[in-house]
């Protein structure tokens, strides 16, 4: 609807947000669709009974309408509706879907960003206005997803998926889809979730790593999916979920690990500029609530800031974080070390956006290959946003015999059940790749610098929540 409609009738189906009967002869409805509100109001003048005003002022919130009317300038603009300049004077409204008089909650209190810290029920704040809890926003998410915000998130994270597609397939990359019922449990790390599987037990896919790799010994040169990854992790933070999307890419590389690594620093660059660029008026919507979405620093050259991961150990010494050189060999980063590095690196290089390469081997995963120059360290980095990881990858291990002493070294056992198949793609000969494994709801989160990742999730899975 714009002022081309003035004077013109239109028809529209949209979601009644308020509904109120101002006299006997005049009611308003406010009338939403996607997040956008618009006035319609309802008068008593022929052929409009006052039936029709008792009707129309008494129609249950969130009911879908279907409104015909006039469009008309307000003699001054009407605040509370998103498009202001104009509004409806109802001739006809017909129910389309009723929606019950009691709604658990209501989706204008939830526009309002949730209180960080209480799980509680519905609260009241010093104006007596409803505080909605996360908790409660997430049971009732269908309602939460009506709101202005999450439907500008939901567009942010179906352009992260997007832009991702976009940039691999430009590429040259084969999107595949890898199976998420596996027969072992062989990645090592975080753990797994059983399933039952007729007589057998299978296994929820915690990444697509073995597979990837699969493909690529298969010639298929560069791949990359989008697809659920599970973890089952008891870690009930404000960033883990035990399902979430995972955009996996795994690519061969003539000389260089390095030429992946760049090819993933142009990735991330693509994806958030272009988010800024497409989904202005969604982000802009969203830092109604969240006044950091979108607004963190790329470096200068549109490249990563790059560092070592022992330079950021020594950055991090440097500012006075009681970091032991000697732990940081055998222990990733803890969070608060991450967030502290990342304030460090803003500080420093003006940048929210950094990559850490070459990470000590025994924080990294079997397949990963070792520095060839000094094997305390490995040929895998990780990327940042605001101090806090939205990539891990590495180049992998392309010899049999080193990746079964890698398997060993690591505790694992080459020849046990479930490894044949991945062990043998590289007995068959496999070219060197490497790859990485961004989280699609963290790197929604931290682009919008949404304090939960639940936020970022449609129905999110955590430890504790298993519905919606
Ligand atoms: P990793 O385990 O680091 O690497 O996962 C890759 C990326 O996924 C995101 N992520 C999560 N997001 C939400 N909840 C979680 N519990 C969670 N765990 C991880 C992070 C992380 O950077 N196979 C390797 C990838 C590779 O080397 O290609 C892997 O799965 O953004």
């Amino acid at each position: 609807l714009s002022e081309e409609h003035y004077e013109k009738e239109v028809t529209v189906v949209a979601r009644v947000d308020n509904a109120r009967v101002q006299s006997a002869k005049l009611a308003f409805l406010m009338l939403r669709q996607q997040g956008q509100k618009v006035q319609a109001v309802i008068a008593a003048t022929e052929p409009i009974s006052r039936q029709m005003i008792k009707y129309t002022g008494g129609l249950n919130v969130n009911s879908i309408v279907q409104v015909t009317g006039t469009v008309k300038k307000p003699e001054i603009p009407i605040s509370s509706a998103s498009i202001s300049h104009l509004e409806i004077h109802i001739t006809k409204v017909y129910m389309i879907s009723e929606a019950a008089q009691m709604l658990p909650m209501q989706v204008k209190d939830a526009e309002r960003p949730p209180p960080e810290t209480t799980e509680e029920g519905p609260q009241v704040d010093s104006e007596g206005t409803p505080i909605v809890t996360l908790k409660t926003r997430l049971d009732n998410r269908v309602l939460d997803l009506q709101t202005e915000t999450s439907q500008a998130i939901t567009w942010i994270s179906s352009g992260v998926s997007q832009l991702f597609a976009e940039y691999m397939i430009k590429s040259g990359s084969r999107w595949i889809s890898t199976p998420k019922l596996v027969g072992a449990a062989t990645e090592g790390g975080s753990g797994v979730f059983e399933v039952k599987y007729f007589k057998r037990t299978a296994y929820l896919a915690q990444s697509p790593q073995l597979y990837k790799q699969m493909c690529i010994a298969g010639d298929m040169e560069n791949v990359f999916e989008i697809a659920p990854v599970f973890r089952a992790e008891d870690s009930n933070t404000h960033r883990h979920l035990t399902e979430f999307s995972g955009l996996d890419f795994e690519k061969t590389f003539r000389g260089h690990y390095h030429e992946v690594l760049e090819f993933a620093e142009d990735l991330l660059v693509f994806i958030l500029t272009q988010l800024k660029e497409r989904y202005a008026s969604q982000i802009a919507t969203i830092q109604k609530s969240y006044p950091k979405a979108g607004d963190f620093k790329l470096p200068k050259d549109g490249k990563a800031l790059r560092m070592n991961y022992m330079d950021g150990v020594a950055l991090l010494k440097e500012a006075g974080v009681d970091v032991s050189e000697q732990e940081r060999f055998e222990n990733d980063f803890s969070t608060a070390m991450e967030k502290q590095l990342g304030q460090i690196i803003r500080d420093k290089y003006d940048t929210d956006f950094y990559v850490l390469d070459k990470f000590p081997m025994a924080v990294r995963p079997f397949y990963t290959k070792a520095d060839p120059n000094d094997k305390r360290f490995s040929n895998s980095y990780d990327f940042f946003m605001r101090g806090e990881e939205i990539m891990s990858g590495a180049q992998r291990i392309n010899d049999i015999k080193e990746l079964e002493e890698s398997m060993r070294a690591k505790g694992l056992e080459p020849n046990q059940e479930g490894f044949e198949d991945y062990l043998n793609a590289f007995r068959q000969g496999c070219p060197p790749h490497a790859g990485g494994g961004l989280g699609l709801n963290r790197i929604v989160m931290f682009f919008l610098g949404l304090p939960n990742v639940r936020l970022a999730s449609l129905f999110p899975r955590d430890p504790q929540r298993l519905r919606p």
